[in-house]
């Protein structure tokens, strides 16, 4: 089952610009089953730990005030082959480089402020999904 699933977030800057409803209606669209939500916020140190792994990268402080800078989306999706799937979706990190129609192409506003984050791999969205949610929290 695990490779049915994958973890999202709405980013702050998607969040405060508007754009729930039109990315989720997006990620419907899709063919992906919402099986968690929850609106929150991470706190900076939340935040500096789900981004641990970017910890030696320039921007990582810049990453960590900018998601602990406002309410955020957290979902877990299943669909068949989610991750990659997924990533599709939303397109490149940097939205001058994401394909037309995607995620990131319509609601990002640059490559740090790139509206959603998605799962690179099976085993990060376990381990993010867990990050955000008990198993109580997941419906399927
Ligand atoms: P991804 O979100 O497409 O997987 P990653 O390389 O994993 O991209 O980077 C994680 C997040 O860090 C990005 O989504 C973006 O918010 C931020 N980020 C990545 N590269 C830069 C950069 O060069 N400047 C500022 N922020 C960046
Ligand atoms: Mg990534």
């Amino acid at each position: 089952m695990s490779g049915n699933r994958t973890f999202t977030m709405i980013k702050p800057d998607a969040v405060a610009d508007g754009y729930i409803g039109a990315i989720l209606s997006q990620i419907n669209d899709r063919g992906f089953k919402i099986v968690a939500l929850k609106y929150t916020k991470l706190s900076t140190e939340k935040a500096g730990e789900f981004y641990a792994v970017h910890s030696a990268r320039p921007f990582y402080r810049e990453l960590v005030d900018f998601m602990s800078s406002g309410p955020i989306v957290a979902a877990i999706l299943e669909k068949e082959n989610a991750v990659e799937d997924f990533r599709k979706l939303i397109g490149a990190t940097n939205p001058a480089e994401a394909a037309p129609g995607t995620i990131r192409a319509k609601f990002a506003k640059n490559i740090g402020e790139n509206a959603v984050h998605g799962s690179d791999s099976d085993d990060n969205a376990a381990i993010e999904s867990s990050f955000h949610f008990s198993g109580t929290e997941i419906f399927n």
